[in-house]
């Protein structure tokens, strides 16, 4: 496996407590294997207003990606992919959400005392979708310094391996960075996984907590009619930068979508719970 060009001096640095809301297990977990999954952690309540607010966006993106864009936009293809990036700008819901204690605890745990927002979007995968997503890290497609941000993919619907669940492949995140090659499908760091691939496949309301470090794949959706819906929310160190091919840099911190959820250790505005949202 060849390396990012940028990355030329990784090391990746292991986890120590005092944790707030993982557990050993899991901090060891995410070193060791790059991923953790959380259960249950969303109550379906919660699901059921965020996909009230966040079905009609899907909808009107894959409207515009069908009849303007001809079907297909970078990486969407109407009727069997779609993202949508940046809901927190257009819904309450969506940012309330990536307000939610368990991302701050997360955050604080993975990332340290002063952490973005960095990255959201929802992906929805149509049954019909017959390809697969292919294996990629989050850092592959847009290199951040820090390399290693923190990926949240929230399962909006049950997602399994027959409707295109997560399949991590763990250990490779230790190296820091790979080189991605551009296909039809997406970017991708290998065809074939050089290792073991790890479905995970989660319920509604859980996640998988994984590294942008972290290379992982979606299979196709074979289901008959279930569509599959994951929001995905990234978390990153205050003072990340994207990092051009030349070198430029640009912070992460447009103060409409990449806003600190974490400041010192604390919720921003002092609040305990600002604009938090109840979970399990
Ligand atoms: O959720 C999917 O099907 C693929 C999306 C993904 O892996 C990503 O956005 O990094």
């Amino acid at each position: 496996m060849e390396t990012h060009t940028l990355n030329t001096d990784f090391v990746w640095s292991d986890h120590v407590g005092p944790f707030r809301g993982i557990s050993e297990d899991q901090a060891r977990a995410y070193d060791r294997d790059g991923y953790f999954r959380l259960d249950d952690v969303f109550e379906p309540d919660l699901i059921a207003g965020l996909l009230a607010e966040l079905d009609p966006l899907e909808a009107e993106f894959e409207k515009l990606l069908r009849e303007k864009l001809g079907g297909r936009a970078f990486i969407a293809r109407a009727d069997e992919i779609t993202f949508n990036v940046h809901p927190v700008l257009r819904s309450p819901a969506a940012r309330a959400f990536t307000r939610a204690p368990v991302f701050r605890d997360l955050a604080h745990d993975l990332l340290g005392p002063d952490v973005r927002l960095y990255w959201d979007q929802t992906v929805y995968k149509k049954p019909g979708a017959k390809d697969r997503f292919p294996w990629h890290q989050d850092n592959g497609y847009t290199y951040v310094e820090p390399q290693e941000y923190l990926t949240c993919w929230v399962a909006l619907t049950d997602a399994d391996e027959e409707n295109g669940c997560p399949v991590i492949a763990p250990g490779l995140h230790r190296g820091g960075t790979l080189a991605h090659r551009p296909t039809d499908l997406g970017f991708e760091c290998f065809p074939e996984v050089p290792g073991k691939a790890v479905p995970v496949p989660l319920r509604a309301g859980s996640m998988a907590v994984f590294s942008s470090l972290t290379p992982h794949m979606t299979g196709p959706n074979r289901s008959a009619g279930r569509e599959r819906k994951a929001y995905i929310v990234q978390f990153a160190q205050d003072g990340a930068e994207l990092v051009a091919a030349d070198a430029r840099r640009t912070p992460c911190d447009a103060p409409d979508r990449q806003y600190p959820v974490l400041e010192g250790g604390r919720s921003p505005g002092g609040g305990p719970q600002a604009e938090g949202v109840p979970v399990r």
